[in-house]
């Protein structure tokens, strides 16, 4: 069983570096420090470094760790939350001695030497939870690991909430809701808002579009991001905002990028199955989120359209 084979992995070598995607949300952080001191509890002999950036989103996480080439000579190197390699932040994960996969999306491309891969998990946090459950004899939980897992879970299930969740989501949240982590501070630092946020939620909900078959929209170009002084990852991060709306099943949010040069683009349903058509723009993701980068607006009116098909055939 692969979780013994993770297991033996993690017990042959004395130096351990997991990896994140770029861009990393806190189930990817929560993956990576979960295990990270899941590891350091279980085998305190061991040295397990997080590498990667911090973001200002998943600072109250824990921080990552700057190491040298040399510490990859030996290392066992894990990439969590990611499949694919140029996603992969910090290209050093290639130079370890052995390498492992633990990610929750569609399979797009094998390369490492162990690849636990399995899109039935709703986080990937689930899975380390689920790498914790099936060596209970040899690994050990604390309160620091328990926070961040849990915190993955969290935002990775909408609050166990999208349709991804299963009842061993539940039952892996219980068993790291037990520990003595305080809810209330973790919960702050996931959902609190700005004043400044609230604001441009509320532009979003003014100046969004929607067709007639259902699929809801909105184009943020750099004159509305810096009118409202909001970065192109977070206020592609607002795709949300138009989810639980009756009249739309699919909603997109394109948004200017100046430092890609591209525009960014989100999709999201509540039905039509979206990752194909984001494959077919070059992108791609879960069944019902995923996203792409787009080269232009013309290049946007094509999705849009495309978009617009899915969600008629969706409703007939
Ligand atoms: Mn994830």
């Amino acid at each position: 069983m692969i979780h013994k084979e993770i297991l033996k992995k993690i017990e042959e070598f004395d130096t351990i570096i997991i990896h994140h995607h770029v861009s990393p949300d806190p189930d990817c952080i929560g993956s990576q420090l979960g295990l990270k001191y899941l590891i350091e509890e279980s085998y305190p002999n061991k040295k397990v470094y997080a590498v990667g950036e911090n973001t200002d989103r998943t600072m109250f996480m824990g921080s990552m760790d700057v190491i040298s080439d040399n510490v990859y000579n030996d290392a066992l190197v894990f990439i969590v939350d990611v499949g694919d390699k140029k996603r992969i932040d910090d290209q050093r994960f290639l130079n370890g001695k052995t390498l492992i996969k633990i990610d929750h999306h569609p399979l797009t491309e094998e390369f490492a030497d162990l690849e636990w891969v399995d899109t039935k998990f709703s986080a990937c946090t689930e899975m380390i939870i689920d790498l914790y459950i099936e060596n209970k004899e040899k690994l050990v939980m604390n309160d620091k690991a328990a926070r961040v897992l849990y915190a993955g879970l969290l935002t990775d299930t909408g609050r166990f909430y999208y349709n991804s969740v299963t009842e061993r989501t539940l039952r892996y949240g219980a068993e790291v809701y037990k520990f003595g982590f305080s809810k209330q501070d973790l919960y702050a630092n996931l959902y609190y808002k700005s004043v400044a946020e609230l604001k441009f939620t509320g532009f979003l909900m003014a100046n969004f579009k929607y067709t007639e078959n259902g699929l809801g929209y909105i184009k943020l170009t750099q004159s509305i991001l810096d009118e409202y002084n909001v970065t192109a990852e977070f206020a592609s991060g607002m795709v949300n905002t138009l989810s639980n709306i009756k009249e739309i099943v699919m909603w997109m949010f394109f948004t200017e990028d100046k430092d890609l040069g591209k525009i960014r683009t989100s999709f999201r349903s509540r039905g039509p199955i979206v990752n194909k058509l984001a494959a077919k723009y070059g992108g791609g993701g879960h069944a019902l989120a995923s996203g792409t980068l787009a080269n232009s607006w013309e290049f946007v009116e094509n999705i849009i359209s495309d978009a617009d098909i899915l969600c008629k055939e969706f409703n007939l």
